[in-house]
């Protein structure tokens, strides 16, 4: 694999505007801390999980299976609808709005979201949160808690089936949270995540089949809830594996986030990771302007016509191409030139 920072080359100062106090700031070549929990560190695996995701998956198989074969068109258009409908409550929802700020939302957006999270049930809004932060500062070192430096496996799924790494407990301990625990509808969705989950991301549109157009419990089971929801994990999990590979590096070629198209399409924007690893307080996670593989972005501006969204945060072209220049791998010299792919 290719190397996650060019030898002898420092990564470059990350741009981060979270309101993280300043504590060691650890980059990916400098040496480990020596500290007895992380020098004692041993993996360990979480059984429950392994069996539980291992059941998610082999459900979700017997759910693809069940489209082509028995199920109702219907429950495989709806079983889609609730797979972009999640997605949103994790791209505009968890990620855009709560753990990055990039803008406001009025409460009828808020609680819009936070339900759209609870059918994408990722982990309340608050843990989402507090790892992704965790995550922007500390990239690829041992306190990320998806750190892309132990391969494809881990960070894509590996980092849920085994207890986290001490470093990530610790360096977190240091991240800001306040503006969460300010915020009504994200502690009421903690203190009842686990009845969100189950009504929204389980009951529901196992139920809705059902009663709505005469679905079987099966069909409804395998293929609204064990399918979809397998394959909107799968697709955030791909930000963390295959955008953290695979794809340029345009804005910052010493970090390992990439743009990567096939997963901006899937993640519904969300792919164009080295973008928004440089500026991760931009609305839109990415450079164009334009709805290029980014419906998350049209479901913003859409609310932000109707002002349940507001003071959307960007970064100036200029910018853009200025920091492109120093760290990216094309040179820019003039505004609104388009990227080549
Ligand atoms: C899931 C999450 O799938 C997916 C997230 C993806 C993230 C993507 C991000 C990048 C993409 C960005 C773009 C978005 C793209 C979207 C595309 C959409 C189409 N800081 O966690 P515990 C402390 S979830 C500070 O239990 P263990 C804290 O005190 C799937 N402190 O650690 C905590 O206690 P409490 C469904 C921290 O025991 C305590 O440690 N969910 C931090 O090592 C224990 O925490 C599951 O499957 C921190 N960062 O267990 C559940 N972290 O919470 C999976 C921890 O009380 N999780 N602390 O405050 C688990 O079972 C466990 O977390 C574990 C680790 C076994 C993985
Ligand atoms: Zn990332
Ligand atoms: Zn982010």
């Amino acid at each position: 694999g290719r190397p996650i920072t060019e030898p002898g080359k420092k990564a470059p100062e990350k741009l981060n505007p979270e309101p993280t106090p300043v504590i060691e700031e650890q980059t990916a070549d400098s040496p480990k801390p020596k500290k007895e929990d992380a020098d004692t560190y041993r993996v360990k695996i979480v059984w429950r999980n392994v069996m539980l995701f291992a059941y998610l998956h082999l459900g979700a198989i017997y759910g693809f299976y069940l489209i082509f074969t028995s199920a109702k068109i219907q429950t495989s258009i709806f079983g889609f609808l609730l797979y972009q409908a999640s997605a949103i409550g994790i791209t505009a929802g968890a990620h855009r709005l709560w753990s990055h700020r990039a803008y406001k939302a009025k409460w009828p957006l808020k609680l819009i979201l936070i339900i759209l999270n609870s059918l994408a049930f990722q982990n309340s809004v608050f843990e989402w949160a507090r790892d992704h932060r965790v995550h922007h500062k500390y990239s690829e070192t041992d306190a990320d808690p998806h750190n892309a430096k132990r391969g494809f496996f881990f960070s894509h799924v590996g980092w849920l089936l085994c207890r986290k790494h001490p470093d990530v407990i610790q360096k977190g301990r240091c991240i800001d949270l306040k503006d969460l625990d300010d915020e009504p509808l994200v502690q009421f969705q903690k203190r009842h995540y686990l009845k969100m989950v189950l009504l929204f991301c389980f009951i529901l549109p196992t139920v809705v089949p059902v009663y709505c157009w005469g679905e079987t419990w099966g069909n409804a089971w395998y293929v609204a809830t064990l399918w979809r929801y397998a394959f909107i994990l799968n697709v955030t999990w791909l930000v963390n594996s295959a955008a953290h590979l695979w794809g340029q590096r345009p804005y910052d070629k010493f970090i390992n986030p990439a743009e990567n198209i096939s997963v901006a399409i899937l993640a519904l924007g969300e792919g164009w990771h080295n973008y928004h690893h440089v500026f991760p307080w931009d609305y839109k996670t990415a450079e164009l302007g334009n709805y290029r593989a980014n419906l998350t972005t049209a479901f913003i501006d859409f609310f932000a016509k109707i002002g349940w969204a507001y003071d959307l945060k960007t970064v100036p072209l200029s910018l853009v191409h200025k920091r492109a220049n120093r760290t990216g791998t094309r040179k820019h010299s003039h505004e609104g030139e388009v990227w080549g792919w």
